[in-house]
């Protein structure tokens, strides 16, 4: 199974600053968290992350053929029908991570742009949203191609 996991604007920053919001891991310390449950659940991962929303529409355009999506797309998670439409145009399952428990936080946040077009959404568990979103994406595609 190659599973791709996107993260979006900022988040290359985690572990600087806003460690009361976001924790104090840095991004390159989730992907090494993410690597190895990736080999435990024997899965293969490519990871991306960009600033910039037509780079995370072709990333998403250019996983059509992998098994599985997990996406922290950040704040383009309320703002991006770009990045929606994309999805929504992907066979591959998509599960929508985020750090922070975004329905305790500011009200512009409750509205998440791709939940409608992902498979499912997993937020507040900090680093471990990841992992989950990981899981959960290797069993959907497991259970797409009748293995387990
Ligand atoms: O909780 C999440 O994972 C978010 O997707 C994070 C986004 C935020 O806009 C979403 O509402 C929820 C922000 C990521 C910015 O990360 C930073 C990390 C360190 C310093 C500054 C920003």
């Amino acid at each position: 199974m190659k599973i791709l996991v996107i993260h979006g604007p900022n988040l290359n920053l985690l572990g600087t600053r806003e460690a009361d919001i976001y924790g104090n891991r840095t991004l390159d310390d989730i992907n090494n968290m993410l690597k190895c449950e990736a080999v435990e659940l024997g899965a293969e991962l490519e990871v991306f992350q960009s600033n910039h929303e037509g780079e995370i529409v072709d990333a998403i355009q250019r996983a059509g053929k992998l098994d599985g999506i997990v996406i922290n797309p950040a704040a383009y998670t309320h703002t991006s029908v770009a990045i929606r439409d994309a999805i929504a145009a992907v066979e591959a399952p998509v599960v929508e991570v985020h750090l922070s428990n975004i329905y305790k936080r500011e009200e512009f946040r409750h509205k998440s742009m791709i939940s409608p077009v992902a498979h499912g959404q997993i937020a507040g568990f900090g680093p471990e949203s990841y992992i989950l979103g990981l899981r959960a994406v290797l069993s959907i595609a497991n259970a797409d191609k009748g293995t387990s």
